[in-house]
């Protein structure tokens, strides 16, 4: 410090500091050094009254200067304190809300982060990419679930909501103009329009947060995509007016029917409203599932339908949406179901009381069908990994096991029906891809994919049954040669197709994508035209439940031919189910066009004019198709959501390298190793 009345000692050499002499009596060492407190009080006092006034101002400044800056400085460590000391409670919270995490098993994936719940809040669909060819195929890369991205979570949710909002109201002008056709006491629309509308939006948010997407620019939504959510929007209108926590719409007598009494269709459309952004529907349909779906009543549930509808949408809706909600209601269900499992084989009996917890075989018999007790591992299996409770899948694994070494098998194909007390195939001679065993066979290929193919026994069971349809079950139809999958009983060829059985060219094509034989994507080319052409062929341009192929050509016959009691159409997916897996692996727009046509005749003879779709009688009567009078789940759940992707170009739009879809259309994770 400098003072005024302090010389600098001249001569001296440089010095990196000032020197003050204050007087010969007080420095140091001269006069003799006194360190009593006194002294030393006296002495500052001396030397505080010898400065001048200039002095003592500048040494007060400079004490209230400092002091100032000490009190600022404080204040603003205070906040900073409080704001870390905050964070760390709220990280305490966001971990005591999702325990699960904690239990769940030593993750095969990377564990789903949970969305921002507390705040009603619409959970992050990742960034898109821009489109490129559906056909370009990408390496598979771990799945992860990440949280929102709030900035491009703004933008995308603004404007897909203002898209649908604009839709609607060229909805209602639309209407306004159209005729409309009544068969048998019933109103339905003529050429409900799917044609294109002009308002253009981008793509709703992906909400599957895959790591490597997050950088990607959103993939603008097309005129078909904006008809698929038009089409959906309309049936959630007749559900939610009608039948909103009921089983199914009843959408011509504005009721609905009750299956299992656990809003079937609610949570069966959940993952599809996901996926298609439609914000405010998925939040009050939440909100029931939150405050009303109960699993806790004396109700008889098929095991089959309940896991792969419920239990399935709840998982994939986990996965989607990472909120937690859904995973404590799949746990919950999954539990419930688990007495089925409680028989002599381990071959798990048809239907369970969930409220009861007991199980039993159908009145009639102690059969159970073959595909219901192949087709709910998918499902369990996933419970397993995330609970980290091995019950599910140990006793679906063991129903493959079982299967997979059991006689009875015809070069691979399985009989339709198999006992619960002594584990073996009954009725057997009769092989079909149809109704009772179809599903078992896409679980071969889909479990083998999901456990990120190691599982052989699976793929080998796949394989062979592929082989035995090749040698058994395939023929030509005439005259326009149609190869189709037939059935076989006790040695005789039937030209019989279930239109279930159009899930098959999907299912092989999924397989060609995965590494297997080259001659399975052949194979889903030609059937996936049959499938078509079970659509293109007949008067509706809507496939009945059943089809004959005619195998000798005859004057005036097409390939096609209908029996009166298999020509009602239920509204089902298989045919788009697989027009999307053929899109996506080899990017050829037609499948898309056919998609499109079955689509538009979906509106033409199914839509039910006060919201909703209905099934129907009579595909081959235009002027009267016969309205059924019911909506099934899966037209929420599978139908529009397989249209929705079809009509994607984006290939990371639930990324087939990433996702494996249920036979119910909810996509669960594949499981890759940590
Ligand atoms: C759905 O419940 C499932 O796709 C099941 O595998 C077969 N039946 C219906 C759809 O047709």
């Amino acid at each position: 410090m400098y003072s005024g009345g302090a010389a600098a000692a001249a001569g001296s050499p440089r010095r990196d500091f000032i020197s003050v002499t204050l007087g010969p009596e007080e420095a140091v060492g001269v006069g003799g050094y006194n360190n009593s407190k006194a002294w030393r009080r006296r002495s500052c006092w001396r030397k505080w009254k010898q400065l001048s006034r200039l002095q003592r101002s500048v040494i007060l400044f400079l004490f209230a200067f400092l002091a100032v800056c000490g009190v600022i400085s404080y204040a603003s460590m205070g906040e900073t304190w409080k704001s870390i000391t905050n964070k760390s409670l709220d990280d305490q919270r966001t971990e005591q809300e999702i325990p699960r995490l904690k239990l769940a098993n030593p993750a095969v994936l990377p564990a789903p982060q949970k969305a921002d719940a507390n705040q009603g809040d619409y959970p992050e669909l990742s960034l898109q990419k821009p489109p490129k060819p559906p056909h370009v195929r990408r390496g598979p890369s771990n799945l992860q679930i990440k949280a929102p991205r709030r900035d491009t979570r703004l933008k995308t949710r603004h404007d897909t909501m203002r898209a649908v909002v604009e839709l609607d109201e060229a909805d209602k002008v639309e209407k306004t103009e159209k005729s409309i056709i009544s068969w048998r006491g019933a109103v339905i629309e003529p050429d409900q329009s799917t044609e294109p509308s002009s308002s253009k939006i981008m793509e709703p948010e992906k909400p599957s947060s895959v790591e490597a997407e997050d950088q990607k620019e959103p993939v603008p939504i097309n005129e078909r995509q904006l008809a698929v959510i038009e089409a959906f929007r309309h049936a959630w209108k007749g559900y939610k007016d009608f039948a909103w926590g009921h089983d199914e719409l009843k959408p011509l007598s504005k009721s609905y029917s009750e299956w299992f009494g656990l809003g079937l269709t609610l949570i069966d459309a959940l993952d599809t409203m996901w996926i298609l952004g439609l914000k405010e529907e998925f939040e009050e349909a939440r909100k029931w599932v939150a405050n009303d779906l109960v699993f806790d009543k004396n109700v008889d549930v098929n095991l089959f339908e309940s896991t792969i509808r419920i239990l399935g949408g709840l998982l994939s809706t986990y996965h989607l949406s990472g909120d937690s909600l859904f995973l404590e209601k799949a746990k919950d269900i999954g539990n419930r179901l688990m007495p089925a499992f409680k028989t002599p084989s381990k071959i798990p009996y048809s239907d369970v009381n969930i409220g009861r917890g007991t199980a039993h075989p159908p009145r009639w018999t102690s059969d159970s069908t073959v595909a219901e007790v192949t087709s709910i591992q998918l499902e369990f299996r996933e419970l397993s990994r995330l609970t980290g409770d091995e019950k599910f899948q140990k006793a679906v694994d063991e129903v493959m096991k079982h299967v997979h070494i059991l006689s009875g098998k015809n070069d691979g194909l399985v009989p339709m029906f198999i006992n619960t007390n002594s584990g073996q195939f009954t009725h057997l001679g009769v092989y079909t891809l149809g109704a009772r065993a179809d599903s078992y066979y896409e679980y071969l290929l889909k479990q083998w994919i999901q456990g990120g193919k190691k599982e052989n026994e699976l793929l080998e069971d796949y394989m062979k049954a592929i082989e035995g349809v090749k040698k058994h079950l395939l023929q030509r139809s005439e005259p326009k040669k149609l190869t189709f999958v037939g059935e076989l009983a006790h040695g005789h060829f039937s030209a019989k197709m279930d239109h279930l059985v159009c899930f098959l060219p999907g299912t092989l094509a999924l397989g060609a994508h995965n590494g297997l034989a080259a001659d399975h994507m052949k194979l889903a080319e030609t059937l996936i035209e049959t499938c078509y052409q079970m659509y293109a062929q007949v008067e509706t341009g809507l496939s009945p439940e059943i089809v004959h192929f005619n195998l000798h050509a005859q004057k005036g016959h097409k390939d096609v031919e209908i029996k009166p009691a298999d020509r009602h159409n239920l509204l089902r997916p298989e045919t788009v189910e697989s027009l999307f897996y053929m899109y996506r692996f080899t990017g050829d727009k037609k499948y898309q066009d056919w998609g499109w046509e079955i689509l538009q005749n979906f509106n033409r003879y199914t839509r039910v004019p006060t919201g909703g779709y209905t099934s129907i009688n009579n595909v081959q009567n235009p002027s009267n198709p016969e309205p059924r009078d019911k909506m099934e789940s899966f037209f929420l759940g599978e139908t529009l959501k397989y249209m929705f992707l079809l009509f994607s170009d984006d290939i990371d739009l639930i990324n087939l390298d990433k996702y494996i879809f249920n036979t119910e259309a909810h996509p669960l994770p594949i499981w890759v190793p940590a």
